[in-house]
């Protein structure tokens, strides 16, 4: 039986594969496991069926079996030790991959998230400006550091690995802000990591669904 896997019914994010259902199904299109997907409206989120999956009401999470996850960083992780394709079988390197997904949701991610907060909730304080340009340089320090390790190489170690999908995953969080570009060699990697067949096989899925909802007619 296929895994079962939430995802929004209609992306806030207007289909640009930001929600974080798009890593678990890049994961599980890397490693060519068919999957399932149940749609969730934001109120369908907070009720108690779903809330017995995911303790803080949110997508995605991931079912097979008897076996309920949540947090997309743990799914992928699950993905990547079930099946072969995303880590590596050597032990220090897989132990090396591993960090790199921690990497990405623990170093990376969080100054990223920060940004969005501040755009959202905080446009219209008197401080919105400066507190922009603390939390934009913030991750530039972060960035430079990750383009120094980076270097001119394809992937963060020898061949591509889930901690590259989770790292490609959060950087695109930059999208359309300028951040990345401004690192040449961050955004080729993040181009590379979209150009993977996988990666397109599941934005393409994740769009699909956002296209249904907003063309049918409202009820
Ligand atoms: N740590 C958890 C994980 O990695 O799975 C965090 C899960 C999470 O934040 N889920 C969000 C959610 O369910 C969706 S992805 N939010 C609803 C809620 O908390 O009530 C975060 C997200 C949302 C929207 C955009 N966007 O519009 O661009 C991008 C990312």
């Amino acid at each position: 039986m296929n895994p079962t896997i939430t995802a929004f019914a209609c992306s806030p994010d207007g289909g640009r594969g930001l929600a974080r259902d798009m890593r678990v199904r890049w994961a599980l299109e890397e490693v060519e496991q068919p999957y399932d997907v149940r749609l969730l409206s934001f109120g369908e989120m907070k009720e108690g069926a779903h809330r017995s999956l995911h303790p803080f009401g949110q997508i995605p999470t991931y079912e097979e079996g008897d076996l309920t996850l949540f947090d997309s960083g743990a799914i992928v992780l699950h993905v990547a030790e079930r099946h072969a394709g995303l880590l590596p079988s050597e032990a220090n390197a897989r132990a090396r991959a591993i960090t790199w997904m921690f990497a990405a949701i623990s170093t990376m991610e969080p100054v990223m998230v920060d940004r969005e907060v501040v755009k959202l909730l905080e446009r219209d304080k008197s401080w919105y400006e400066p507190r922009l340009q603390v939390v934009e340089d913030r991750i530039r320090g972060r960035l430079a550091e990750l383009s120094n390790r980076l270097g001119d190489a394809d992937w963060l170690e020898a061949a591509f690995s889930a901690g590259d999908l989770l790292m490609v995953s959060v950087l695109l969080r930059l999208s359309g802000s300028g951040l990345l570009d401004e690192y040449p060699n961050l955004a080729a990697y993040v181009a590379r990591g979209e150009a993977r067949p996988a990666y397109k096989r599941a934005f393409a899925a994740q769009l699909a669904v956002f296209h249904a909802a907003t063309s049918r007619p409202a009820p």
